[in-house]
């Protein structure tokens, strides 16, 4: 997760009710209704993972339908959630990156997915509509086997390459190419430079992940944010051949033994009984995220045999549930990874705040906003991030693990009796990233509600030492530049009892990998090389799902290459339509 000021869940508006009321097997008819008919490839969700399929299928001629539980995301997309000082404009709050803070405080957050405990996007775009926008290149090491790949997963360069040259990052978003509020840079650069830190632009150098800081990247294009939404979908749409549908919500795959024979969603207008049809031959792709492709194993009696029987103890799913003698044991779930983050705050004389972001829906600084209503330039046009920094630390266990920082100003809290000027604030928030070895489940409870099992910060003792370290050694820093404050935790608490106490729950970034791990055995992983459902010969999965380890930054661009090479395994694979 990119951003401080979550505050938890609030009731479900009315649109909330359209989004969710699939879980219940509600009815969901949109205005235009799609025609019945049978798909090559049927993919289910619209997030980072399926769009790129379904853009790379169908620009081959394969007869795609692409399947989106939620509703328009950015207003190129019919979105129309606009801050009162946009309204009547077509930048909506996911156009606008500025506006990214403000989600974790929005007295209506319908677009956050109602029936998973934490945070995922439930509409057009999924996570990379909603998400901080960071967007890193993926490291050679984030595909080596020692991080979980199997071999022949390594040379990814190729569809690295193809990302970029469909996507490539910024680290100056706003459209007059001007840095904004960039105060923290300055700190950092007086904090990091005496530890042997170098300054570099990091997308220029992916595998440089060490002693290295430089300006926040972006997926975002001219000032607005841009990812799959904007980049591989407008190409997709245009092609006859492909079909999307929102406000269909996938409750599991229809199946007969290892064959895959149809979708079943709430959606009428697909087919009878709301069940899509495929083509002889035909394919379907799950790409719902971590939690959403997990729900819909289980519900095509795919997993562990203790999540199956939840869905079989309630009512409403059990009738779709395969009879037991199909169930198929795979580990779905197990094996998840996120990445443990813990904030500290500082404060600076030179540093904005920016009244930590929480004027900006209702209440911005009037110039900011006209520059931004302009010409997409200006503070705007970048979300709350502005430094990124990585260093390498040996564990004592041998593995060499990573530790992330991202700089921003504002907090969201503070935690200190010390008097302090909060419009000096800023957090940095340390990660610790590839090399990560603890690892949590992920599956539902009785109401089929998507949740963390056993959580996976920390599990390894190693993990929590390495960050320790690493925070520690960002702080013993300080002293060296004048005025700069650590006011979380302050200085009547030392580092070591911070960390200990700090609330598990608050080290969540929302990075989950793994729930549907790509391998080579089924007693360790859920989908082959191919991400090929082990036992199932027609079901997929693209997503973070499939990603085995954590790679160096935040997932997205990672899972861009992943989609686009697994889309290419899958055309390659014999017998499809
Ligand atoms: N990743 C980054 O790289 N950089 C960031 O700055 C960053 N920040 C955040 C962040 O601030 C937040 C708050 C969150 C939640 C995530 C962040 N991430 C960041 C993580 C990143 O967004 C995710 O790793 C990424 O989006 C995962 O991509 P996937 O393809 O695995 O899944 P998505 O969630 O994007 O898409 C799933 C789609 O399926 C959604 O559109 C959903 O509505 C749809 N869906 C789910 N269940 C469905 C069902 N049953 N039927 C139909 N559709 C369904």
């Amino acid at each position: 997760m990119e951003g401080g000021l979550y505050k938890g869940f609030f009731p479900c508006s009315i649109v909330n009710v359209m989004l969710i009321t699939g879980v219940q097997g509600s009815v969901i008819t949109t205005a235009s209704s799609v025609p019945t008919s049978a798909y090559d490839y049927v993919i289910v969700g619209a997030g980072v993972g399926g769009i790129i399929a379904a853009d790379r299928l169908s620009e081959v001629g394969k007869k795609v339908l692409l399947l989106e539980r939620g509703g328009p995301s950015t207003g190129e997309t019919s979105g129309d959630y606009n801050a009162p000082w946009a309204a009547g404009t077509n930048l909506t709050k996911f156009d606008i990156p500025g506006l990214y803070e403000s989600e974790f405080s929005d007295p209506d957050p319908w677009y956050w997915c109602q029936d998973i405990t934490v945070k995922a996007g439930c509409l057009l775009g999924g996570g990379a509509t909603l998400n901080g926008g960071l967007y890193w290149y993926p490291t050679d090491a984030d595909f080596s086997v020692e991080n979980g790949w199997p071999s022949g997963w390594q040379d990814h360069a190729q569809y690295t390459n193809a990302v970029i040259a469909r996507l490539p990052s910024t680290d100056h978003p706003s459209t007059d190419g001007q840095r904004y509020l960039e105060q923290t840079f300055g700190v950092m650069q007086q904090l990091l430079e005496p530890q042997g830190y170098r300054h570099l632009t990091i997308n220029d150098e992916p595998n440089s992940k060490d002693h290295v800081y430089g300006h926040s990247a972006f997926d975002f294009i001219d000032g607005k944010r841009a990812g799959p939404v904007a980049t591989y979908l407008q190409t997709a749409e245009v092609r006859p051949n492909f079909t999307y549908k929102d406000f269909v919500y996938v409750s599991s795959v229809m199946r007969n033994g290892s064959q895959v024979t149809g979708v079943r969603t709430n959606d009428t207008s697909l087919g009878a009984g709301g069940v899509v049809s495929l083509n002889p031959n035909g394919r379907v792709i799950l790409s719902s995220g971590s939690y959403g492709t997990s729900r819909i194993l289980f519900q095509s009696g795919i997993g562990p045999s203790d999540m199956l029987a939840l869905v079989k103890n309630n009512t409403e799913a059990a009738v779709h549930l395969p009879p037991q003698s199909q169930w198929i044991n795979l580990p779905v779930g197990m094996n998840v990874s996120d990445n443990p983050s813990i904030k500290l705050v500082f404060t600076h004389p030179s540093v904005d705040s920016y009244e930590n972001w929480a004027d900006v829906w209702t209440d911005p600084r009037p110039a900011d906003a006209a520059q931004y209503l302009k010409n997409q330039s200006g503070v705007f046009a970048s979300s709350s991030a502005r430094v990124n920094f990585w260093r390498a630390y040996a564990g004592s266990d041998g593995i060499t693990r990573f530790m992330q920082g991202t700089v921003r100003p504002g907090a969201g809290s503070v935690n200190t009796t010390n008097p302090y000027n909060a419009s000096q604030l800023f957090t940095m928030t340390t990660y610790l990233s590839q090399g990560v070895t603890s690892r949590g489940r992920l599956g539902i409870n009785g109401s089929l509600t998507g949740m963390p099992l056993v959580n996976p910060w920390f599990q390894d003792p190693i993990d929590k030492a390495v960050l320790l370290e690493g925070i520690k050694d960002i702080v013993s820093g300080i002293a060296t530049v004048p005025n700069l404050t650590l006011v979380t935790p302050d200085n009547h608490t030392t580092i070591d009892a911070y960390v200990n106490s700090y609330n598990p729950a608050s080290m969540n970034s929302n990075h989950w990998v793994g729930a549907a791990k790509i391998g080579t055995d089924p007693t360790t992983a859920v989908v082959d090389t191919d991400a090929r459902v082990f036992g199932m010969n027609n079901l997929f999965v693209i997503d973070a799902s499939i990603i085995p380890a954590l790679p160096m930054g935040n997932p997205q661009g990672m899972i861009m290459s992943v989609a686009e090479r697994a889309t290419a395994k899958i055309l390659a694979l014999a017998g499809g339509p």
